[in-house]
């Protein structure tokens, strides 16, 4: 033998042997001895016999290989009904410096995929430079070895990815590859509820459904969506990066933590994208946003307080809704009827009986200042026997059966229904023409909300003429990702449903394929969203709001969510936080839970808490099902707690409501809003473990009670973590808090823990109860943490009319609304005490005259004792906010200002 090391640098090297008999690379694991006794290392490291090996280079550059590699032996696969590919390509390819990716596919590429381009995630050319980059990839480049892919984090040799101990399998309908994962924390492959941020081991599957239905009793259960990422910490470095498989079929990931990760894929191909980033989680995150198209931004009203529920079924029921939190002072912008204001549940109808129009008008009438808005809401099911349904039929618009050749029946509410193919080149028209219907009721839909859209289905499959199921298991599939025992057609369309491919299809063609709803089924709400989003713009829409319960990885550039049903218990509340940041992840960041819960009754002291956290969600809403007790912020007369506590975080929302829209604005469709403490500060190591707390951007810390009190004192106990390194303020009374746990006893109808970091500024308004978002004015408060060198800073948008859907495109969408806001404190000390001098500066593209300071509240300023001094000066003239101007004030620690 001739032996040698091959990289001596990589932690996991490996050994090259060469003799008469065999050559080839074997793998050299961390902590394994090197003996030198031929014989015995020979047989201490696993040889892998790989079932593919390199059988043509084609390009072998730094930055692009491409080569095919073939079958090297027969095989004897537990998924042998599928023939095994012969040959596959490999393409590797450095997009840029920070991302790369790894495609594996058929020869011909034939096999479906999404197409790389819009509406569709695909590479934005960065440029590349093997200087700058942040990895290093290795693949075998001799005919004849056995193929294998590495990526490396480039300085710390850390690995990214490497499928070197493990097959890589590629058939028709069951692909499988696997990589090492040692030592990790990862975060991410959803739609899911997570028990904790950081997965532990376990088996995820990926196929969207309406998880209820199928219940599998595991609260890691696949929900509604699909987005097969996930975040990854490398464990010595601490950097990040993600690993994206661009696919949409069913799959299941099957983790076993600090081991390795596998990937096993219904069909498609392999195509994975990784994302190297820094320290900061935000730096990869946001590349991962970039390739995926971002998000969009909503309307401004969206951001305001939403009361909905499933049993709001007549015109009385939603009166009393919207006088009550008139009454009440409640701020709402919003309110919700459910299904029940259809016509047998017919999409695109108004049910007359129940619901006066007149009436409604009024409610919904956005030109009185107490006037509120309404999303209509859209089952993706079409009542078979309606007007509207035959609309479809005439317009051929339809998924088909594959065994009638007829458009697929299913049953959903209004009973039989067919399903609209959103592939279809007449969809999008026909889809327009039922929210235009809905329009000459002459109730605006401000919004738009598309539930059912996995496509949800009370049947498996489909129904025939005489109304029964059919056949279970159409066409075969060797592996199921939801398990033996459910069927991937459970509670949905019969997966050899044929959807439309043909050359004029309205988001794809592909040549030479039968596109079924096996191929399609993860797509389903992605197109009913991208179509209902060319519907909204093509009705007027300027800003849109589509809240949709479907997604797929790209569904943020069209439209919002909410995280489905869950159920009203202290431990979904608690489950909702680690669901919101994985949609921040996503790229959705604007997401809420159902406040007081969905399923299940709720209980005064939940719905307290529950208005507390929620009141904070990105996206705020309080919803219920059909039957279970009223959760209205008032529903509780006999806990005066409900409504003290949903008046008061109602209203410290719209306080800081044109503060938290700016952290949307600012981040251009990029980066997360609603943040794990780890984002924020990843070297404080007891930060990864803080799941009940979260930032709002990198300006407030949420600290919510999450689990329940004592009744007899109407408080709970509450443990709050403080990060290292960093100080914070208490929002509501200024005083400092230094890192570590600190323990506080948290009254049931209190405001949510809240605090602003040291070296921010927040700017919040003044508000009046009932304030609606179109009353707030443009007058605000400033509210500076000063850090250890005197300085802070911040960001506000200069926009004078967030009402105003273009006055925000206009001004945010083509160049920056954003003023800079700095503030600098100096002190000067006379005899007795300390005089402050504080200036702060605005600098931005844009003067509104009319956006203005009125208030000022400073903190961590220090008195001549060392101790801590807030100030809260109200200025005895408004200041208006111009690029360039600067507010001076002065005062001294005991006394009062001098001048400003
Ligand atoms: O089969 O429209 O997730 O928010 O209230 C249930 C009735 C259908 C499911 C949604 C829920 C909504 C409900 N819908």
């Amino acid at each position: 033998f001739e032996f040698g090391i091959q990289q001596p640098l990589l932690p996991d090297s490996s050994l090259f042997i060469k003799s008469n008999a065999k050559q080839g690379y074997y793998n050299l694991r961390k902590n394994h001895q090197l003996s030198l006794d031929l014989p015995f290392l020979v047989s201490t490291y696993k040889q892998n016999n790989y079932l593919y090996v390199v059988e043509k280079v084609l390009q072998n550059k730094q930055n692009y290989v491409e080569m095919i590699i073939k079958l090297n032996k027969p095989v004897d696969l537990a998924y042998s009904e599928n023939q095994i590919y012969q040959q596959l390509k490999v393409v590797i390819d450095c997009n840029s410096w920070d991302e790369l990716s790894l495609r594996i596919t058929d020869i011909d590429e034939k096999r479906f995929e999404l197409p790389h381009r819009e509406p569709f995630p695909f590479t934005k050319n960065k440029g590349w430079s093997l200087k700058k980059s942040r990895y290093e990839f290795q693949v075998p480049s001799v005919v004849g070895q056995q193929f294998y892919f590495r990526v490396v984090r480039k300085v710390t040799k850390e690995i990214i990815f490497d499928t070197s101990d493990f097959d890589l399998v590629f058939t028709d309908k069951y692909l499988e590859i696997s990589t090492i994962l040692t030592q990790e924390k990862i975060y991410g492959l959803g739609d899911r509820r997570y028990i904790s941020y950081e997965l532990g081991s376990g088996k995820f599957s990926f196929w969207a459904a309406d998880a209820t239905r199928i219940d599998t009793g595991q609260l890691n259960q696949q929900l509604y969506g699909h987005h097969p990422m996930y975040l990854r910490r490398e464990s010595k470095s601490s950097n990040f990066h993600v690993v994206f498989l661009r696919n949409s079929y069913g799959m299941e990931v099957d983790y076993n933590k600090n081991q390795k990760l596998t990937y096993k894929v219904i069909g498609g191909v392999f195509d994975f994208r990784f994302f190297i980033g820094d320290k900061y989680p935000e730096t990869s995150i946001k590349l991962y946003h970039n390739y995926v198209n971002g998000y969009i931004l909503h309307p401004f009203w969206v951001q305001g307080f939403h009361q909905s529920r499933w049993g709001y079924n007549t015109t009385d029921k939603l009166m009393t809704v919207w006088r009550t939190f008139n009454n009440l002072n409640i701020p709402v912008d919003s309110i919700w009827s459910d299904i029940d204001y259809m016509n047998n549940y017919e999409d695109f109808t108004f049910n007359k009986e129940r619901f006066n129009l007149e009436t409604l008008k009024k409610i919904f009438d956005l030109s009185k200042p107490e006037g509120v808005h309404w999303s209509s809401i859209i089952d993706v099911g079409i009542a078979q026997n309606s007007e509207y349904g035959q609309n479809g039929i005439e317009k051929n618009v339809y998924i088909k059966s594959n065994i009638t050749g007829q458009p697929l029946v299913g049953w959903v509410w209004p009973g039989a229904t067919y399903f609209p193919d959103f592939n279809n080149p007449n969809a999008t028209q026909f889809w327009y023409e039922g929210f235009v219907k809905l329009q000459q009721y002459g109730i605006a839909q401000d919004g738009i909300w598309i539930d059912m859209n996995e496509f949800s289905n009370f049947v498996n499959g489909e129904i025939n003429q005489s109304g029964s199921p059919t056949p279970e298991k159409p066409i075969t599939y060797p592996f199921d990702p939801l398990g033996d025992e459910i069927p991937l057609q459970a509670n949905t369309l019969s997966l050899n449903a044929t959807h439309y491919n043909g050359q004029d299809a309205a988001l794809f063609h592909i040549p030479n394929y039968a596109l079924t709803e096996y191929d399609m089924h993860n797509i389903n709400g992605f197109s009913e969203g991208y179509t209902t989003y060319q519907v909204a713009k093509k009705m007027g829409k300027k800003l849109t709001f589509i809240l949709s319960r479907s997604t797929l990885f790209g569904s943020g550039r069209y439209v919002q969510h909410w995280t489905g049903d869950n159920m009203s218990t202290w431990e979904y509340m608690k489950l909702s936080i680690a669901h919101i940041f994985t949609f921040q992840m996503f790229s959705i960041p604007l997401v809420g839970d159902d406040i007081c819960g969905f399923n299940g009754d709720t209980n005064p002291e939940l719905c307290a808490r529950w208005f507390q956290l929620g009141s904070l969600y990105p996206f705020a809403r309080n919803h219920n099902s059909i039957n279970n007790i009223d959760q209205e912020p008032y529903a509780f007369p006999r806990y005066h707690f409900v409504l003290n506590s949903a008046k008061k975080m109602i209203g410290i929302r719209y306080q800081l409501l044109k503060f938290y829209y700016h952290l949307f604005v600012r981040g251009q469709g990029k980066g997360t809003v609603f943040r794990p403490l780890f984002f924020e500060f990843p070297d404080d190591q007891n930060a990864y473990s803080i799941e009940g707390q979260f930032m709002l951007g990198e300006y407030l810390m949420a600290a919510p009670v999450l689990k329940q009190g004592n009744n007899q004192t109407n408080m709970t106990q509450h443990q709050i973590y403080f990060p290292q390194n960093t100080v914070f303020y208490n929002f509501y009374n200024y005083k400092i808090q230094t890192p570590g746990n600190q323990n506080f006893h948290i009254p049931y109808d209190d405001y949510t823990p809240l605090f602003i970091k040291a070296g921010k500024i927040v700017h919040l308004q003044d508000f009046k109860q009932a304030t609606r978002s179109n009353q707030l004015n443009y007058e605000f408060t400033l509210m500076i943490a000063f850090d250890n060198k005197l300085e802070s800073s911040g960001q506000m948008l200069s926009i004078d009319d967030y009402n105003n859907d273009d006055n925000i495109i206009e001004n945010c969408q083509n160049k920056s609304c954003l003023f800079n806001i700095s503030a600098i404190a100096t002190t000067k000390k006379t005899t007795l005490e300390t005089q402050y001098n504080i200036s702060v500066k605005f600098e931005g593209e844009q003067n509104f005259q009319n956006i203005s300071v009125k208030k000022v509240i400073m903190m961590g300023l220090q008195k001549q004792d060392g101790s801590q001094v807030s100030k809260s000066i109200e200025l005895n003239k408004i200041f208006p906010i111009v690029n360039g101007s600067t507010l001076q004030l002065t005062f001294t620690e005991n006394e009062r200002i001098i001048f400003q």
